[in-house]
């Protein structure tokens, strides 16, 4: 039913009692097209739960599901990879890391350097205090996006800052507060991703704050992506 219809519909008793010399065209052809639309609703389940409910699926439907989610995983972490407008890191410097004064190589900022790769910089507490991840890229740029890349795990819960480094050497907050990511259960990465206005200035580092209490344990991170012309 159209709006003009509808609205016929509605004033159609008000125009007849207001103006009895006026007849519109007879009502109840118009009203028989009314319930069209009703049986349009998803199945139900005997509990009245719809089927993309996980507790109601059958096995064969949450595999289905499962791969589903693990191929759209795939395709969004592909489509971060072959990004041309993102760059990944080219320096690190991290405020602690594992190990205090005599850490291992397998722990150290460098290893968020260049492409996801499995090898991680680790933070030196598990909860107390902050920790900060300042990233150095090769080519500056406008900026419109970050993404760090960090192992299994709900390390992307505990990070409540991230700024960017102008050509002057200024830190500008591009985004605070407390994070909604959590752990990408999808796959074997979870991909922090903040979104921004383009920058009017060139962007040639970022620096993330990570609140330990916010999330125990250490914090890992593997690789960090700026993006931007
Ligand atoms: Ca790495």
């Amino acid at each position: 039913m159209n709006n003009f219809t509808r609205t016929a519909l509605l004033l159609a008793p008000l125009m007849l009692s207001a103006c009895h010399k006026k007849v519109t065209e007879p009502a109840p052809v118009v009203v028989a097209a009314a319930p069209a639309a009703a049986p349009a609703a998803a199945p139900a389940t005997a509990t009245g739960t719809t089927a993309t409910d996980p507790a109601q699926m059958s096995e064969a439907q949450r595999e289905l599901a499962e791969k589903q989610a693990a191929l759209d995983y795939g395709t969004m972490e592909d489509t971060y990879m072959k990004d041309p407008k993102a760059q990944w890191a080219a320096s690190a410097k991290a405020s602690s890391t594992f190990g205090g004064e005599h850490p291992s190589d397998s722990n150290l900022a460098a290893n968020v350097v260049g492409v996801v790769d499995g090898k991680t910089w680790t933070n030196n507490q598990q909860d107390i205090g902050f920790d900060s991840l300042e990233l150095g890229y090769a080519k500056p740029v406008q900026a419109t996006e970050v993404r760090l890349v960090v192992p299994a795990g709900d390390v992307t819960e505990a990070i409540t800052k991230v700024e960017l480094q102008d050509s002057d050497g200024k830190w500008n907050t591009a985004w605070s507060g407390i994070s909604d990511v959590k752990h990408d259960r999808r796959g074997n990465r979870t991909w922090f991703v903040r979104t921004f206005p383009k920058t009017t200035y060139q962007v040639s580092a970022v620096k993330y704050t990570f609140a330990n209490n916010i999330k125990h344990g250490y914090k890992e991170v593997d690789a960090a992506q700026l993006v931007g012309e």
